[in-house]
């Protein structure tokens, strides 16, 4: 089954007991026994909910995976697979990623005894370099948030199976139709289904998606033993999304593509940063591993006072200034105060995450729309 097929497809059958096309909510947390232990695969919620199993089914195809684990956010997806490591364990992680995944690893983790290291991705031979006997996991995000920097997944994880290092791929700004790190060699991708998955903001949601039996039977022990599941309702509105995911993402890359290409005609704009651009240091990556390069536009202004970035967030009419992204509308945000503002300065600045960068997450509108807001709010 090709992806747009496996998004309406996989997984999903009328419901055997109404012949409902659309998966029901199972809005219910237990289930009756005939006798102790007699049941129909459904004994409390926190474990098991049809709603779930089934977007968990649809999630898992479109990663091309076998197993799907939804959590009730990303950052719960994040919690699982730190989890899976002991205290004395090091993370690579990329130096740069969403900062409340950073905050995680960092302030609960590093109290716990993981230590996370953040470390330039962008070369395989680094990655290697960094290695220690007690790296235990590689965590990789890319594109990366907010900068659009390029990891190679299939050198990184290369690398990583040959020092026998597990490996996780934050695929959230790709999405599965742009990007299925495990056909990659990755262990385990992880979504903020959040975003471009569900697709609406009106959903937090995040799951982890594995081909590898054993792996997935140890994070379907620490969904259930730690319970931090999504509602059926919440699963619902996954799977609704899902079913518009490729057209959704397809439509957006291509207003992103424009409007990058705007931004940096632009005689107010510094600098963009978007995969896209052949003069993008992983755009023959970025070609190699996705299907198209992604609706996350960054960009700095010449005149970069905070003041001035300040002015354009707040002038924009369709670009509503708040976090989050992946969604139909367009969303314009500030990380350096908002999504990354949990890193410090000094972190950000290192990898080039000004105190003035602007992100644009580029919805699904008439693009000549969007652009004219741009062009309103930065004259
Ligand atoms: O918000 P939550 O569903 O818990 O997902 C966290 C998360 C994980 N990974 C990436 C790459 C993310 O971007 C996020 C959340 N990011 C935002 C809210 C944001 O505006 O960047």
């Amino acid at each position: 089954m090709k992806f747009a097929t496996k998004a309406i497809h996989a997984g999903i059958e009328p419901d055997p007991s109404t012949g409902a096309v659309m998966t029901p909510i199972f809005q219910t947390s237990t289930y009756a026994q005939t006798a102790p232990g007699e049941h129909k695969g459904y004994e409390y919620a926190r474990t098991q909910n049809p709603t779930r199993s089934v977007l968990e089914k649809n999630l898992a195809a479109l990663e091309n995976g076998t197993d799907a684990i939804c959590f009730s956010s990303g950052l719960a997806a994040q919690d699982a697979v730190m989890k899976l490591l002991s205290s004395g364990d090091e993370v690579l992680a990329v130096n740069d990623l969403y900062g409340g995944s950073y905050r995680q690893m960092v302030r609960v983790w590093g109290q716990w005894g993981l230590k996370s290291r953040f470390i330039d991705m962008y070369t395989a031979a680094n990655v290697e370099r960094e290695i220690t006997p007690a790296t235990k996991l590689i965590w990789i995000e890319t594109p990366t948030n907010p900068m659009l920097n390029i990891v190679d997944i299939a050198a990184v994880c290369a690398i990583a199976r040959k020092h026998g290092i597990m490996t996780c791929v934050d695929n959230t700004f790709a999405s599965p139709y742009l990007q299925n790190p495990l056909d990659l060699g990755a262990d385990i991708v992880l979504h903020s289904a959040t975003k471009y998955i569900g697709g609406h903001s009106d959903v937090v949601h995040g799951c982890l998606v594995v081909k590898d039996a054993e792996l997935a039977q140890r994070l379907h022990f620490l969904q259930n033993a730690c319970g931090a599941v999504p509602g059926p309702q919440d699963c619902f509105l996954i799977l609704r999304g899902i079913k518009t995911l490729h057209l959704r993402v397809q439509r957006a890359c291509e207003n992103a593509a424009t409007i990058a290409q705007f931004l940096a005609a632009h005689p107010k704009v510094e600098k963009v940063y978007w995969p896209g651009f052949a003069s993008h240091p992983g755009h023959e990556i970025a070609k190699k591993q996705m299907r198209m390069f992604g609706a996350m536009v960054s960009f700095d202004l010449k005149d970069n006072s905070l003041e001035n970035a300040v002015k354009v967030m707040s002038s924009t009419e369709l670009f509503t200034l708040a976090e989050s992204l992946g969604g139909v509308e367009s969303l314009i945000g500030h990380p350096a105060s908002m999504t990354h503002a949990s890193i410090p300065r000094e972190a950000r600045l290192k990898v080039g995450l000004t105190d003035s960068l602007i992100r644009l997450s580029v919805g699904v509108e008439d693009v000549e729309d969007l652009i004219e807001d741009l062009e309103r709010s930065l004259a």
